[in-house]
């Protein structure tokens, strides 16, 4: 088949299969391969329309205009805002349903304690008659995706099905969309397939709703069959499957199966005053401040920082022994409370048009507005979910997990090779997440081990950006919880296996940091956001071997001279508190990793179990 014709074929005139009957037909490879799916799945659905995407700028205006017509996007005032649009979701469909969430593998024991499993033939009996149907009185849009740059090294390609317009234009900026995506399908490149439903058919005549979704909701991954199956919602990771499903969920355990790792991390380049370049990847749980730390402007002297990416990293070991890193997407889905002039300047910067919003509140002026973007609120504002809104009335504005879409190449401070091929070599991974308590502000990993052994008893306070109760704490090793594809024992066991593909002296060094910490009064200890910079500082100044690391229970501790805290309110106490580790209750930290280890059924590797040991023996020295 020639590609020019796949835009204008029609759906294949056999595909009336029966729900039952889907699946079952081989669908051979390149183009051919593609259609037949593309086939299969229009006649499960029975959309009025299929729409290929060519990624076009002509092609994602008239979407955009339609979807304004329809009600889906409100037009922002271009003189504030060109180019943007406001999305208002359901109320019930505002973030990521990680109850809802599954991995069908064929082993229960491959999806391990922390994911929900469910038997693939019957969770596929179970969403079939779901999908049956469940695209009528809509159009059908294919999309055709890269992750990382289009024929890269370390990319891969999905196609996303979708009902959804709004899904589509999001793909569009997260992703690389396009006719060169459905080339190297036609070459013989191996895609993922995707599948979503917003579960909202249409009689004929009937009108849909301006976000449509069902209260039934199932995001289903097939690891085995390199399958996407999402229904029910349109929200963010539930809807974009090259996210969080494909790029982490999927894209893990093919690189548990080929050699490398899918992580949830930023990834930026620090450049130091000498102009010496630096890479640090950093895992921390959704609204942790992955997007924040990628858009760092320090606060010191002569130091710069340049975003390679915000949410997703895949590192894979190089022939050189070092651990090499691409971003796969194109574009940030950024959490839009908290987001400020003083907090992350860089973000306001790069949302100056172009971006759609999602649940954020409306000025009168049509601009948009949320939480944190001013000091002061406006005196009047359209709350997210269309209700007149002042700040008297005590509750906020904008979803706590309203977010923007912005395309990565709008970032004032992005890496001229961001979306290089190769990526670059790491020199230090972090870990973190959201710790009131216990958690230095940083601490080095003595060794690869040592920081598996971190990345893997890592818990944070719960947030917004899942549903569940904000501020719960709870164990999310790697910020990888939600999204790790199979058991995350044998995810463990991996990152220690990449570790021996590492030359020793090559290897990224590991630390642990946490932003989070609070006094007793409730207040938090550590400034954060651009005097993060005064943390890197010190990890650089470790990886280069200018300073010494003080050795502690819990890893190596910088000198309290070796902190650059110049010119910032913290005070020798706020220090103390910043860096106290106290014995007794790390010591019960070690139980509940002990206990947490347990679930996994001798699964653990025995070297972390071996760290655990370590630690109680330092701890109950100190
Ligand atoms: P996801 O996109 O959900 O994965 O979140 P993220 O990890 O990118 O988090 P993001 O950078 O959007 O930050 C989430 C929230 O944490 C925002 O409200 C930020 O203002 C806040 N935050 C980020 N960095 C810091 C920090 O250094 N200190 C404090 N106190 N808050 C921070
Ligand atoms: C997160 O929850 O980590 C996000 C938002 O980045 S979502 O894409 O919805 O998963
Ligand atoms: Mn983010």
């Amino acid at each position: 088949m020639a590609l020019a014709d796949i835009f204008t074929r029609p759906a294949d005139s056999a595909a009336t299969a029966s729900p039952r009957a889907f699946g079952m037909r081989p669908l051979g490879t390149g183009l051919e391969g593609l259609t037949a799916w593309v086939d299969d799945i229009a006649a499960l659905t029975q959309p009025d329309r299929i729409h290929w995407v060519d990624g076009s700028r002509a092609e994602n205006d008239a979407l955009l205009r339609q979807m304004v017509e329809d009600g889906t996007l409100i037009k922002l005032n271009p003189e504030w805002r060109p180019g943007s649009y406001l999305a208002r979701s359901h109320p019930s469909d505002v973030a990521r349903t990680e109850a809802r969430t599954f991995i069908a593998s064929e082993r229960e024991e491959d999806a391990g304690p922390t994911n929900n499993w469910a038997a693939p033939d019957d969770i596929r009996s179970t969403i079939t008659p779901l999908f049956a149907g469940s695209m009528k009185g809509r159009t059908m849009y294919v999309v055709p995706f890269s992750m990382g740059a289009v024929g890269g090294p370390l990319s891969h390609i999905g196609v996303q099905i979708t009902d959804s317009p709004y899904a589509v234009a999001s793909i569009e900026v997260m992703t690389r969309v396009g006719t060169d995506v459905l080339r190297e399908i036609a070459g013989g490149a191996p895609w993922v397939k995707t599948v979503h439903s917003v579960g909202a058919p249409l009689e004929p005549g009937q009108k849909s709703d301006a976000w449509p979704c069902n209260d039934e909701k199932y995001i289903v991954h097939f690891p085995e069959t390199l399958e996407v199956w999402s229904y029910g919602s349109g929200y963010g990771g539930n809807a974009i499957l090259a996210k969080k499903c494909f790029a982490l969920r999927i894209a893990s355990v093919i690189g548990r199966d080929e050699g490398w790792l899918a992580e949830h991390m930023l990834l930026i380049r620090v450049i130091d005053p000498a102009g010496r370049r630096y890479h640090v990847a950093a895992a921390f749980p959704s609204a942790c401040g992955k997007t924040n730390l990628a858009m760092l402007k320090p606060t010191i002297p002569g130091w710069r920082v340049e975003t390679l990416g915000d949410d997703i990293a895949w590192l894979r070991p190089g022939e050189d022994g070092r651990l090499w890193a691409i971003n796969p997407e194109a574009g940030f889905f950024g959490v839009a409370p908290g987001t400020g002039e003083s907090t992350n300047q860089t973000a306001v910067e790069t949302l100056w048009g172009n971006t759609i919003f999602t649940n954020v509140a409306l000025r009168p002026d049509g601009d948009v507005w949320w939480e944190g973007l001013t000091d002061e609120a406006p005196a009047e504002l359209t709350d997210w979910q269309g209700n007149p809104w002042t700040p008297a009335m005590g509750r906020p504005a904008a979803h706590p997990n309203s977010r923007f879409t912005v395309s990565a190449a709008q970032c004032p401070q992005i890496a001229a090779d961001w979306d290089s091929p190769e990526g670059v070599p790491l020199d230090a991974i972090l870990f973190g997440g959201r710790r009131a308590t216990n958690v230095p502000l940083v601490v080095e990993a003595t060794d690869w081990t040592h920081g598996v052994f971190l990345g893997s008893t890592i818990s944070s306070e719960r947030t917004a950006a899942a549903e569940g109760t904000v501020g719960e704490l709870r164990r999310d090793p790697f910020a990888m919880l939600p999204f790790c594809g199979y058991n995350m024992a044998d995810y463990f066991g991996h990152w220690l296996k990449i570790g021996q593909k590492l030359r020793f002296d090559r290897a990224p060094r590991v630390f642990q940091v946490n932003w989070f910490r609070k006094g007793s009064d409730g207040r938090f200890l550590w400034p954060g956001f651009g005097d993060n910079a005064r943390v890197i500082d010190w990890i650089i100044r470790r990886i280069e071997g200018e300073v010494p690391g003080i050795d502690s229970a819990i890893g190596r501790l910088p000198r309290a001279e070796d902190l650059d805290i110049e010119g910032i309110a913290v005070t020798d106490a706020d220090m103390a508190e910043l860096f106290a580790i106290d014995p007794a209750s790390w010591l019960r930290e070690a139980d509940l990793t002990e206990e947490f280890f347990q679930t996994f059924e001798g699964r653990v590797p025995a070297p972390l179990w071996a760290e655990l040991a370590a630690l109680r023996y330092r701890l109950q020295r100190a």
